[in-house]
């Protein structure tokens, strides 16, 4: 396959400043006639080139004269001798055999398109690269009883009935924009409506539309548009720019969400609540996913993305708004640690493996296989940085100077970074290597204590990744502070460094007792930081540190360290988590969500990437033993804990969340306990909870658990229930599939041939085994059946729908940590892939690269 390289990249050809598209939509046969008013972008004489997949012309004409379709593989070629002209081309397409879902494809009764990143090429022929803008009017035939509602972007500007049953609806976009952000929708739905006065007091019509048994579980969703609208305005002076504003839920949809202009099309999981159906942790996703969007609009759509190189452009920017967003809707702390939990889970995995990139990559085959956690969340961190080293008021002005440089323009990272520059009177040139390199810098860090003085020595190393053997230092925005440890006080104010050298060293005057070091507080940069900290040190900062993040990140270290010896010696020794623990627990002055997630134990896949070499078993039964000594040891707190909110109604604010955060990791530890009556507690819990979130948790405990009868009563109860629930029975695979009892890898295989499985359906693919590859003892049970396993589901899937497929690979990349035995069946199950004839492009690219 063909590899696509940053350098090579040169101007469009031809610009297509206006199209008109004509869609007669028919599930089966749609008919698409596309106006381009084409014009050369400079003196050359090329022919016109226009991207297609999968695309027959009927008919191509220039300037009203048909001429012979001429094509270069899957791309038409038009030959033109003037400068401008009018090329128009009709295809047929079929949407209900579209299963890729990129496109336009038919979901559930309804017809609706996604086009980023190369999508629209699918639809009709046209440039199909985000700097080609283009002003759309779209005009939208279709049977009036199944599709009622016809939308696209921009306003409406006429519709009307025709005499055979058929409609039809005309929409207008007066912005210019690529043609990975169009988007129509035909079906039977219904809208949750609502207007939004912006800034400058213009009226928006705005709708969320759903399946009419749906409507009612759409009122968070609205209000997170109507909150994000108005945050955007406050924080970031962006105010929308159209009439309405619509956003459309779709059952099958590959990822979460899509930020089309005016037209948001979204997976319906990050639309649909109500207490009954949806956690906290959704209610949190969705305000997150739709205000993502949203934010888009600006950071996205008014100024998008040169190439595909510079994806993180829009999508770090983005990501680093909405979590700011979010972290000013609840607790700022709590959403910080969860961000970097997430950070870990994800990218920090993906930047020491095989498949590490650049935040802006060099090169890719296919460009879907790059929206990863390293463009979008390690993106939004570098963002952060920027933003820390500038301030608050520098970064505005820079954000500001961004929007109105480039509005209406395709802009590059390079542009950002020049704005930050600019307004905030400071030389990045070093810190671009963050867009550059690729892994996850390590700094070392060493406080000694001589005399009055401390000295801090610290060290910094990036790994070698993929193609970048060698690397340069990192700029390092580092903030610490150092306390006594004898009385608790801090001994200097907060201090923001930038560690731009290998080695630094830093020395603190009149420092009168032994400091203790807390450092990378708030997680001011995404790195790995190694210190000479002793477990009482740890622990005193997990008790003192006036940082919550620091806080949780001294437990979350205390944790790993222990568990770590505990596995490489197989002697425990749990004290001093035992007591940190204890002191976190009994905290009066802590938010309950924050002591949920300080004393959370770090994940099997977080300590087994501490180690050179995964023993998924030994770090298991480590973890198993130290959660069941917590469990017993403070048994009396976690069970008052629990019974302190058990009978709470459901409440969606950040005190009910919390409660129910501190209800659920009580409920585990008392299981991990070994209590006789733990079960019971967990079914009690079940049956009486009056919302997913309780529901959920308490399942969650049972499906673990060795109580046959509470288990089985549990796990059949929920499916009842929730049997014609598509959202509701993702949640029931994806409990099974992370459970941590010795049989989860049968039990998952045995799912996989249930008759409410299907790989057709992303979100259920995704829960079965997208949950089981990051069930790390499962998925490396040493039969190896696990990776076959996975092998044969994505080869199954990859046939239908390359583009899921390719994002669920990973897992079984990590071979190079693994002992021999596991290394060699995984390699194996990569080299079968590789090898099977017809594999796309986007698992091509996942597995070879993953042999590497
Ligand atoms: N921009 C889309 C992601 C498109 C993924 C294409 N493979 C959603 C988002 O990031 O907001
Ligand atoms: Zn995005």
């Amino acid at each position: 396959p063909r590899i696509t390289r940053r350098e090579d990249y040169r101007e469009p050809d031809w610009r297509v400043p206006e199209i008109e598209l004509d869609f007669q939509l028919d599930p089966a046969a749609t008919r698409v006639v596309a106006r381009l008013w084409v014009q050369r972008s400079s003196e050359h004489d090329r022919p016109l080139v226009l991207d297609g997949d999968g695309l027959t012309a009927s008919r191509v004409r220039v300037d009203g004269v048909e001429v012979p379709v001429e094509m270069d593989g899957p791309n038409l070629v038009v030959r033109l001798s003037g400068s401008a002209h009018l090329v128009e081309t009709e295809v047929e397409i079929a949407p209900e055999r579209n299963t890729q879902l990129q496109g336009l494809y038919a979901s559930n009764g309804m017809l609706c398109t996604q086009c980023e990143a190369e999508g629209f090429r699918r639809i009709t022929f046209f440039p199909d690269r985000p700097d080609v803008l283009s002003r759309y009017k779209v005009r939208m035939t279709a049977d009036k009883a199944r599709f009622p509602v016809l939308l696209s972007n921009g306003d409406p500007v006429g519709s009307g009935a025709l005499d055979d049953g058929r409609h039809w609806a005309e929409w207008h976009d007066p912005f210019p924009k690529p043609s990975y952000l169009f988007a129509l929708v035909a079906g039977d739905l219904v809208a949750n409506r609502s207007t939004f006065t912006t800034m400058n007091g213009r009226e928006v019509q705005l709708g969320i539309w759903v399946r009419a048994g749906d409507l009612e579980r759409t009122h968070h969703a609205l209000n997170a548009l109507e909150t994000s609208m108005r945050w955007d305005e406050q924080v970031y002076g962006r105010e929308y720019d159209l009439d309405v504003f619509n956003i459309v839920a779709v059952d099958d949809f590959n990822f979460g969400a899509m930020e089309n202009k005016g037209l948001n099309v979204f997976n319906s999981r990050y639309i649909l609540a109500d207490p009954d159906i949806a956690t906290d942790y959704d209610y949190d996703a969705i305000a997150a996913v739709v205000a993502h969007e949203y934010f888009h609009n600006w950071s996205g759509n008014r100024i998008t993305c040169r190439d595909w190189f510079q994806l993180s452009l829009k999508e770090g920017f983005t990501v680093f708004r909405d979590q700011g967003f979010s972290a000013d809707q609840g607790s700022a702390a709590v959403k910080r640690i969860e961000d970097v939990r997430g950070l870990r889970a994800s990218q920090f995995p993906e930047d020491a493996g095989p498949l590490a990139h650049p935040v802006r990559p060099d090169s890719y085959i296919e460009i879907s296989n790059f929206y990863t956690a390293t463009i979008y969340n390690k993106g939004a961190e570098v963002i952060r940085m920027m933003a820390t080293i500038l301030g608050p008021e520098k970064f505005r002005a820079a954000t500001d100077l961004y929007f109105e440089r480039f509005d209406g323009t395709a802009a590059t990272c390079e542009d950002f970074v020049r704005c930050m520059e600019d307004a905030g009177g400071t030389d990045l040139t070093q810190f671009r290597r963050w867009y550059s390199q690729a892994g996850t810098p390590r700094v070392t860090a060493s406080l000694k204590q001589e005399g009055g003085r401390a000295r801090l020595t610290l060290s910094q190393t990036v790994p070698p990744t993929p193609g970048q053997p060698d690397k340069q230092p990192m700029v390092l925005p580092l903030k610490l502070r150092l306390f006594g440890s004898v009385t608790g006080r801090p001994l200097c104010d907060e201090q923001l460094i930038q560690l731009r050298d290998p080695t630094a060293e830093i020395v603190f005057e009149s420092i009168p007792e032994p400091p203790v070091l807390s450092i990378n507080r708030g997680f001011s940069a995404p790195v790995v930081v190694d210190t000479n900290r002793s477990a009482r040190d740890l622990a005193f900062l997990s008790a003192h540190d006036d940082d919550p993040f620091a806080r949780y990140e001294a437990m979350q270290q205390l944790m790993l360290d222990t568990l770590v010896a505990s596995v490489t010696s197989g002697r425990p020794d749990h004290d001093a988590v035992i007591d940190a623990v204890r002191n976190t627990l009994t905290d009066p002055a802590l938010d309950p969500a924050f002591v949920a997630e300080a004393v959370l134990l770090p994940s099997d896949s977080f300590i087994g990437d501490q180690m050179a070499l995964v023993d998924p078993d030994a770090i298991f039964a480590a973890r198993e033993a130290l959660r069941r000594d917590l469990g017993r040891e403070h048994e009396a707190l976690w069970r008052s804990a629990h019974e302190a909110v058990r009978n709470n109604r459901f409440e969606y604010s950040p005190a009910g969340k919390g409660a129910r955060r501190i209800k659920n990791v009580s409920l585990g530890y008392i299981a991990a306990s070994g209590a006789r009556d733990a079960a019971d507690l967990a079914l009690a819990q079940f049956e009486a909870s009056d919302n997913m979130t309780d529901r959920q948790g308490a399942l969650g405990v049972l499906v673990s658990s060795t109580a046959t009868e509470q288990r089985a009563t549990a796990i059949d109860a929920f499916y009842r229930r929730y049997a014609d629930n598509a959202l509701v029975l993702d949640k029931w695979f994806q409990t099974q599939a992370l459970s941590s009892r010795d049989d989860t890898a049968q039990a998952v295989e045995a799912l996989a041939a249930h008759p409410a499985f299907t790989l057709a359906n992303p979100n259920r693919a995704r829960s079965l085994i997208g949950a089981f590859g990051v069930n790390q003892r499962a998925f490396h049970d040493v039969s190896g059946r696990g990776y076959r396993f996975l092998a044969d589901q994505l080869l199954a899937l990859d046939k239908l729908n390359p583009q899921t497929a390719a994002k669920l690979l990973p897992p079984l990349g990590r071979w190079k940590r693994f002992d021999a035995g596991r290394a060699a069946k995984m390699r194996a199950e990569l080299e079968r892939i590789v090898a099977t004839p017809g594999l796309s492009k986007d698992m091509f690219e996942q597995a070879s690269k993953s042999l590497d």
